[in-house]
């Protein structure tokens, strides 16, 4: 029997577990995940507190990239198991009171799905005017766009002589929008999951969707300025809204991909008219110098504080967030921001407290509650990411990057880090699968898994625990305002949520040496409570506070 309240606001003090199946848990010996997997592990997810699992996608798919390249959306992938798999999952998630939030792919298909196959070299298919062809250019491309995965954005269609966009990969060929039966064919598949009782939607790249339909050539960059929240991507999200997602209360997550303030406050509003809540990646910008990604650099800080203030503020009563370090395109960020060497658990705990306390949803990607650290791969043949691979291709034998040098930007860049197979424990293979893994595993899970982190209090995961909990219990994380207190300060990164009846502090040191600040002097210290820390805290607060390194300290003020 499903314990599911309907609460229309529930994912407002809900936190949010990703699970990216390939990698969550295999059932049996393939050596990938499936989706009794992810079953057997609902006990563990249900002991962490989670709310909700997003699952990414689990469709029919050739996997060029890992199911973000669909060819059926109305059947699952036989590597992940059958629907009677999934209505399994989704009735056990249920009755555990964790709600399913699919993956919606619409931007574009798998060029293997039947719409595709029609229409490739057939100007007359019915399905031609599904996706988007230009006839050449000067005898070539249509214009310089470029895939989010490198190279041109465009690929030759041989028998009719047209090229077909693509922003990803080139097996992943974009829908055309404007298109009234693209449209309403997506209607068709959102409605067919959120009937079977999904409870919502996590929508891939969803401010692409809408191109300037001149197609210019673009002589400042990549072409993503027409296409990124395009002329008419508001009008079509609000079609989708009110045809399905009002229709079935369903909560709804947009993946912005290079998206503005000004957009995420429509894209989120608080009326409800297009999406519950957004991501936006610009705080996973700042080690990516001038905003290339494919450099190892360290990140900038400062910079990070000053992107998170402008959004705490900018949605605070306008919109609503997602708040998040990981998920199966990021690295890992114990790896990426803290130390994974030396205060691994320490900076852990404090990554998760910066963003837990913040205005917004909690997305958890899986093992960031246990603290997994990047694999540190050495040899590019143990890398299968479509894009890592395309880079390499591009830099070293194209651009002549040496070896080594893209070695250690894939060390540190690349998406595999995030999919390494989820450590549960530390027999082999980490108790992944009984099969050798997809991709190969870390090698620190015998040290770092969850059966090691559920056995120790002092864990990662009971912080997390604790960090999902306050969020329910106390209003001024999900209610308050948020002001940033120590801008300039190198070191700390400490800000207030204030509502009418509780402040909260959350400070926390992003460096391995001891830092200190001092807590705001119209305070009354003797209301105030540390509610949580990664260190031992005791006694009074007091007005100076001296951190130790990657120290995180929660407190409360009761007004
Ligand atoms: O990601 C879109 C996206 O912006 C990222 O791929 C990003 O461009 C890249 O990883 C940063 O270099 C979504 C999915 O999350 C991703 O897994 C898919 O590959 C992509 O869309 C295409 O569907």
């Amino acid at each position: 029997m499903s314990v599911i309240t309907n609460d229309a606001n529930w994912w407002k003090t809900a936190s949010i577990y990703q699970i990216y199946p390939k990698s969550f848990c295999d059932s049996g010996s393939k050596g990938t995940g499936d989706i009794q997997g992810i079953i057997s592990k609902l006990d563990y997810l249900q002991r962490l507190g989670i709310d909700a699992i997003w699952l990414t996608p689990v469709y029919q798919s050739p996997m060029i990239d890992n199911g973000y390249d669909i060819s059926d959306y109305y059947a699952i992938n036989p590597d992940f198991g059958s629907m009677d798999d999934f209505d399994q999952l989704l009735a056990e998630a249920h009755q555990r009171g964790i709600r399913i939030i699919m993956d919606i792919v619409v931007n574009h298909t798998s060029t293997q799905h039947h719409w595709f196959q029609s229409a490739l070299g057939d100007k007359n298919s019915p399905y031609r005017d599904y996706y988007i062809w230009k006839d050449p250019v000067d005898g070539g491309i249509p214009n310089n766009w470029q895939s989010k995965f490198g190279g041109s954005a465009w690929e030759l269609d041989e028998k009719t002589g047209q090229y077909f966009l693509h922003l990803f990969a080139k097996e992943q060929a974009d829908l055309n929008w404007e298109n009234p039966q693209v449209r309403a064919e997506v209607k068709e598949v959102i409605s067919f999951w959120a009937e079977k009782g999904v409870d919502g939607f996590r929508l891939d790249v969803i401010n692409l969707i809408s191109k300037q339909q001149d197609f210019p050539n673009d002589d400042q960059g990549d072409g993503r300025r027409f296409y990124t929240d395009g002329p008419r991507v508001h009008e079509y999200l609000q079609e989708i809204s009110e045809a399905v997602f009002q229709q079935y209360g369903s909560v709804t997550v947009g993946e912005m991909s290079s998206t503005t303030l000004e957009h995420c406050q429509q894209y989120s509003s608080l009326d409800n008219k297009e999406l519950s809540m957004v991501f936006n990646f610009h705080h996973l910008k700042v080690d990516y110098p001038n905003g290339e990604k494919w450099t190892k650099a360290p990140f900038d800080f400062i910079q990070l504080k000053q992107i998170f203030n402008h959004w705490q503020t900018g949605l605070n009563g306008k919109g609503w967030g997602a708040l998040f370090w990981c998920n199966h395109d990021q690295p890992r960020v114990v790896s990426r921001l803290g130390d994974d060497k030396h205060f691994r658990v320490e900076s852990a705990k404090m990554l998760g407290a910066s963003v837990h306390m913040m205005q917004g949803t909690p997305y958890i990607y899986q093992g960031e509650e246990i603290g997994m650290t990047n694999p540190g791969y050495t040899s590019i043949e143990q890398y299968r990411d479509v894009e890592s691979t395309n880079m390499y291709d591009i830099m070293v034998n194209e651009q002549g990057v040496p070896h080594d040098e893209m070695m250690a930007i894939l060390a540190q860049k690349s998406r595999d880090n995030s999919r390494t197979p989820m450590q549960w424990n530390h027999e082999e293979f980490a108790g992944f699968s009984k099969g050798q893994p997809w991709l190969q595993i870390a090698n620190n899970y015998t040290e770092i898994n969850a059966e090691q982190a559920v056995a120790d209090t002092n864990s990662v995961f009971y912080f997390y625990q604790q960090l999902i909990k306050l969020r329910k219990e106390v209003e001024v994380i999900t209610t308050g305002d948020y002001t940033d207190l120590y801008p300039s300060h190198t070191a700390i990164f400490g800000y207030q949520r204030q509502s009418q009846h509780q402040t909260l502090i959350c400070l926390n040191n992003y460096y391995g040496d001891e830092s200190e600040c001092m807590l705001p002097s119209d305070l009354d210290l003797s209301t105030a409570t540390y509610l949580l820390g990664n260190y031992p805290l005791q006694g009074e607060v007091s007005q100076r506070q001296v951190l130790k390194p990657y120290e995180t300290r929660i407190i409360l003020f009761q007004s």
